[in-house]
């Protein structure tokens, strides 16, 4: 067989996801010329097809755009190398295209440790090393060991026995489980907001469990926006803290502050509203962009008495000393995940694979059934 009718290919050794060192197994004509072209030796480092075997050459892997990651490469047999890397995600994804680019692919023949069932099951393999927390690992597992591949052959045997009207219930089925599958992986955004001073930082510590924000009996005390990884029911959630909203008394940077708060609520699953129920000066009207949202109103500090102004439906706090705390994170917990999902059945968390079930759905309110099966067919990693 001719040298350039070999296939190239490149195997990730490491586990995929951030990590501090990504290694790749490189076999094939292609490779060698992948070499040629991105590794640029400490040393002069000639045809790499000539490299003494074993010997390692230190040197660095131009990219694409020009940029240059060190690296590591050992010529290991005929054709046959061992690329080492910094292991950062878009370090590894650049390394990776270049190598593709060259002519290489990569060769994902299934670990007999982890059996690929079908597309989504390969997807869901990859993603769980980003996983943080156990119960979306237990979802992912669940679509790695074939749920999700198991279901959409189920639609496809609908659409073979002509069976539109069970096909249509299936991917609707599939597609409602998206919102919440979706944060498996990314998580919530619950962005705490409210007039200066309501106690928005000292919720946000309770939360924590730490004095990560500071507080303070002044006014505009928090002025960037200060970010914290929780996790709510199983789920990942991000917690956002911000500067308080006042007319008079802010200054330029606070008034910055403000403006970042508002536009971080357009991204916000969940805003809460808080307010200081002693203050007599703040009004019960909420701002346009916390309508928008959904949200919850909070009326904190009421150790100190709660001002009858505030509305009957907004909740009592303090969280100087706990009361309605739990009650609150359980508000949120239940706005947010609900009952969450099945621990084995079939769940979508992937935007991509959401697109190509809503266009199979479009495709079956068209009475397509061909085109259904097609677009689901494209449910490929
Ligand atoms: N009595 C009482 N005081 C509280 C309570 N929660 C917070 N505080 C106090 O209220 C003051 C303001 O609290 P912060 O948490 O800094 O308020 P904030 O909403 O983050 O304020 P800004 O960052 O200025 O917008 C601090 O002195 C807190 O100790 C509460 O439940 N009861
Ligand atoms: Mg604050």
């Amino acid at each position: 067989m001719p040298v350039s009718d070999v296939r190239s290919t490149f195997v990730l050794l490491t586990p995929v996801g951030r990590a501090a060192l990504a290694s790749w197994r490189l076999e094939g004509p292609a490779a060698t010329r992948a070499i040629g072209d991105h590794f640029e030796g400490r040393s002069p480092s000639g045809d790499p097809a000539e490299w003494p075997v074993d010997r390692v050459k230190f040197g660095a892997w131009r990219l694409a755009g020009g940029t240059r990651e060190e690296v590591i490469v050992v010529r290991v047999g005929p054709h046959a190398y061992e690329l080492h890397g910094h292991g950062g995600l878009a370090v590894a994804r650049a390394v990776q295209e270049t190598l593709e680019k060259a002519g290489c692919v990569e060769d994902d023949s299934s670990d007999p440790a982890f059996p690929v069932v079908g597309p989504t099951s390969r997807q869901a393999w990859r993603d769980l090393p980003s996983v943080t927390t156990p119960t979306c690992a237990g979802i992912l597992l669940a679509q790695a060991k074939g749920a999700l591949d198991r279901a959409l052959d189920e639609v496809a045997a609908a659409l073979d026995a002509s069976d539109q009207g069970r096909a249509n219930e299936l991917v609707n089925r599939l597609i409602a489980s998206f919102p919440l599958g979706r944060h498996v992986l990314e998580p919530f955004c619950l962005q705490l907001a409210g007039p200066a001073n309501a106690g928005k930082s000292s919720l946000f510590n309770r939360w924590l469990g730490y004095e990560r924000a500071i507080t303070h009996g002044e006014p505009g005390t928090t002025r960037d926006l200060l970010e914290a990884e929780v996790v709510c029911r199983g789920f990942p959630l991000t917690l956002v803290d911000g500067a308080g909203l006042r007319d008079s008394g802010s200054d330029r940077l606070e008034r910055a502050g403000i403006r970042r708060v508002m536009r971080q609520a357009e991204h916000a699953d969940l805003i809460l509203w808080i307010v200081d129920g002693s203050d007599s000066t703040s009004t019960a009207e909420l701002p346009e962009w916390v309508r928008r949202r959904p949200h919850l109103c909070v009326v904190n500090k009421a150790d100190l008495g709660i001002l009858s102004r505030w509305p009957a439906d907004w909740m009592r706090v303090s969280v100087r000393t706990g009361m309605g705390i739990e009650t609150l994170w359980r508000r949120v917990a239940e706005t947010l995940v609900g009952e969450g999902l099945p621990a084995e059945g079939p769940v979508v968390w992937r935007r991509d694979q959401e697109e190509c079930l809503k266009k199979a759905q479009r495709a079956l309110s068209t009475g397509d059934s061909a085109q259904a099966a097609r677009e689901l067919r494209a449910i490929l990693p």
